[in-house]
């Protein structure tokens, strides 16, 4: 197996304009790839850090530290290492760090690395990185959580949720998935636009109108996926992820974009009830704040049985954190972020827990995102059945649909397309 011969960091922009990591592997053979650093807006409190230079320039977001850490402290220490020794280039990662939660080197600097030499490795060994990651048996397209009408922290507008998402469940394959959320997100633009209202987009590429409550955009959404011809909850689904952790203020969750008020943790149970019985809801991910865990419990003991709850913040892809909401009945599935934990290897060990104890996991981008890919793969490689990257429209998001298209048409008939909830 050719060897790691290069390892060099530059700084580059994500799709909000702040700087972030891109990171090159090179190998003796001739094989040159890069991987790019996501970056949240919504990040939960015991993420992995995401070192930012805290100087001048770009208004303290820098990443001129992390591409240090990768150029001087990294690079050498990798230089001659095996490639697929994913697992041991990772731990080596964690070793020259050396700190709990990736502060020294920063998250950012380690994954660009880690994403990197997989990619190094897969190309390499001639293998699509989907089939390098996941082997034979990687054949799963996952349905796809499109998010069509953006709030909370990713939109200027009046809406505290964060994201209202269409998943088409109904579709046959992954093609007429992604058409049938296409098809929605346009049907939703031209009722948008009728009602008066803004048809701008927000981080995720959603709609990010002033609505006059949160509930408005499920009536909005159902309305969109009838006008384009489809049955809500046959064909196409709703997902939410509120992100409640962004406007827990104090001691209550204040929808203070919409001004609907303060609310207790058992009245936003009580209000997703409402809204579950009356749209065609399949999931909510992190309707509580990160640190209620008793909460979420509740809802989970409530509402579980009959939709799926996400943890995102709560559980920042942390296999300890993961353990813990397994022991206490915290959620059912889990938000996957690379960036959020920091290396491939320790975001597998998290999938890996999910597996074990039968929760699903969504494969999910950040609302600062690139060009980069890397995620399509990613959850074709894990199997799950779900991923999470945004809307119908910009580049960034759509990448990873492209992408899932070229290994959809690469796999033909061996691709397999299910609900998760079926
Ligand atoms: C989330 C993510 C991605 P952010 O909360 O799930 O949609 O947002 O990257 O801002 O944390
Ligand atoms: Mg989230």
């Amino acid at each position: 197996m050719a060897k790691i011969t290069l390892i060099r960091a530059l700084e580059i922009l994500d799709s909000r304009g702040n700087p972030t990591v891109r990171v090159q592997v090179g190998l003796e053979d001739g094989t040159l790839v890069s991987a790019s650093v996501p970056s949240g807006a919504s990040t939960g409190g015991n993420e992995a850090v995401e070192l930012r230079d805290g100087e001048a320039r770009f208004a303290g977001k820098g990443v001129r530290k992390a591409v240090v850490h990768v150029n001087d402290i990294i690079a050498p220490a990798l230089q001659g290492q095996d490639p697929r020794r994913q697992a041991e280039i990772d731990s080596k990662l964690l070793e020259l760090d050396g700190t709990p939660n990736k502060a020294k080197l920063g998250a950012n600097a380690i994954l660009g690395v880690s994403m990197a030499v997989a990619r190094a490795a897969a190309q390499s060994s001639r293998l699509p990185l989907y089939a390098y990651l996941g082997g034979a048996g990687a054949t799963r397209l996952p349905v796809p959580m499109m998010n069509i009408i953006n709030g909370g922290k990713h939109a200027h507008n009046s809406v505290d949720f964060q994201e209202f998402m269409v998943m088409p469940i109904g579709a046959p394959s992954f093609s007429e998935a992604l058409r049938y959320g296409a098809e929605t997100f346009h049907a939703l633009a031209k009722i948008l636009g009728a009602k008066g209202h803004s048809i701008s987009v927000g981080d995720e590429g959603g709609f990010a109108p002033n609505l006059e409550s949160n509930e408005q955009a499920c009536e909005v959404i159902v309305e969109a996926i009838r006008a384009a011809g489809y049955e809500p909850g046959r064909d196409i689904s709703i997902a939410l992820d509120p992100a409640a952790s962004s406007f827990w203020v104090g001691d209550a969750y204040d929808l203070a974009k919409s001004g609907q008020g303060r609310k207790t943790a058992d009245e936003m149970i009580s209000l997703y009830q409402s809204w579950i019985d009356s749209y065609p809801i399949v999931s909510i991910e992190d309707g509580l704040d990160e640190n209620d865990w008793a909460g979420f419990a509740r809802q989970t003991a409530s509402q579980g049985k009959r939709i799926q709850i996400v943890g995102d913040d709560i559980f920042v892809t942390n296999p300890i954190f993961i353990r813990r909401g397994i022991a206490e009945h915290t959620a059912n599935a889990v938000l996957i972020k690379l960036n959020q934990i920091g290396t491939v290897t320790e975001t597998m060990q998290a999938i890996q827990l999910c597996r074990e104890t039968g929760w699903r996991y969504v494969i999910s981008h950040r609302s600062g995102e690139t060009e980069d890919a890397f995620l399509a793969d990613f959850a074709v490689a894990m199997g799950g059945g779900q991923i999470k990257t945004g809307s119908a429209c910009r580049s960034e998001r759509i990448a990873k649909y492209n992408r899932l298209l070229e290994i959809e048409a690469e796999l033909g008939d061996a691709s397999v397309f299910k609900s998760p909830f079926a």
